[in-house]
């Protein structure tokens, strides 16, 4: 059998599904996924092993107005360096804001690149045409796909494309379905994305979360720390009688158990930033 392995980097706007589509291609959770903007804020690599095609999937940060971020920008154009593909993955129901971004990525980009129009179970065809007639670029695309990342529809014809076109190369890991985080980070993920859920505004975007103790016995014992960054945060985060943390702790624990498909006790403390 010849192998072939690469790395495929999916990227665009936030809130474009790019998270969602990399936990349907993996059939479980490897990445949060929120409703609110700038979800993901840190690249991340997971490994699929398909047939003879290993793909180093890099879910990134997505596109978003208010970042001014230079660290932020670094990681997109770094992640999309070191692809072999480049998928470009654009919300259908939403205001393509970033095609003039999009355009500029991907004439600089030599390498091949697909468009992929996704949330396409809100809409029908006829609405689809006429977004994608706002693309003037089009062309420039090696080929486009319509999904629903959410319904995990057109997915297995999105990845026999990509294997098609990875090079022939020996595969790079060694298991299949691993990430370049830390079970640590990834269940503090999980808390931030139950934070997401749960609270509103800028308050997840003002806090950290920190796995300081993870022991597995029969079942696993988490204990994270929540650092808010002012009191009055803090108590938006506790709630009236603990109310908003006893739900964000269920919905984080529900979605650990899931993910390590065993028992989970999870304690949060919510902490203030030192000055
Ligand atoms: N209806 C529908 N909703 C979707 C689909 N794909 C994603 N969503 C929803 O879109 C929202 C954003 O999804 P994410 O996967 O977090 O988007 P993202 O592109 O990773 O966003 P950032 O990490 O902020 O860049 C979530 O509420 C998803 O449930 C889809 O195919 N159909
Ligand atoms: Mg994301």
């Amino acid at each position: 059998m010849t192998k072939k392995c690469g790395y495929v980097a999916i990227s665009g706007p936030t809130n474009s599904g790019k998270s969602t589509l990399v936990n349907a291609i993996f059939d479980k959770k490897i990445s949060i996924v929120s409703h609110k903007v700038q979800t993901t804020l840190k690249s991340l690599d997971a490994v699929k092993n398909y047939n003879d095609t290993q793909i180093v999937f890099i879910d990134t940060p997505g596109f978003y107005q208010k970042k001014n971020d230079a660290n932020y920008f670094k990681d997109v154009l770094a992640s999309i360096d070191r692809s072999d593909l480049l998928l470009v993955i654009l919300d259908v129901t939403s205001k393509f804001y970033y095609l003039d971004q999009i355009e500029k990525i991907i004439n600089k980009y030599k390498k091949k690149k697909f468009l992929i129009i996704n949330k396409i179970d809100l809409v029908d065809n006829d609405y689809i045409l006429k977004k994608i007639s706002e693309i003037k670029f089009i062309e420039s695309f090696d080929a486009i796909f319509y999904l629903s990342a959410l319904k995990k529809k057109n997915i297995k014809k999105l990845l026999d494309k990509i294997s098609d076109l990875l090079p022939v190369q020996e595969w790079i890991y060694k298991k299949n379905n691993t990430t370049n985080i830390s079970k640590e980070i990834f269940l503090a993920e999980i808390t931030r994305e139950s934070i997401l859920k749960y609270l509103n505004q800028e308050i997840p975007y003002q806090i950290s979360i920190v796995t300081d103790k993870l022991v597995k016995s029969q079942s696993y014992t988490i204990h994270q720390k929540i650092i808010a960054s002012t009191l009055s945060h803090k108590k938006i985060i506790l709630g009236k009688d603990g109310r908003s943390i006893k739900a964000i702790g269920t919905y984080a624990r529900n979605e650990m158990e899931k993910v390590l498909k065993c028992k989970c006790n999870l304690f949060l403390t919510v902490v203030l930033k030192k000055n």
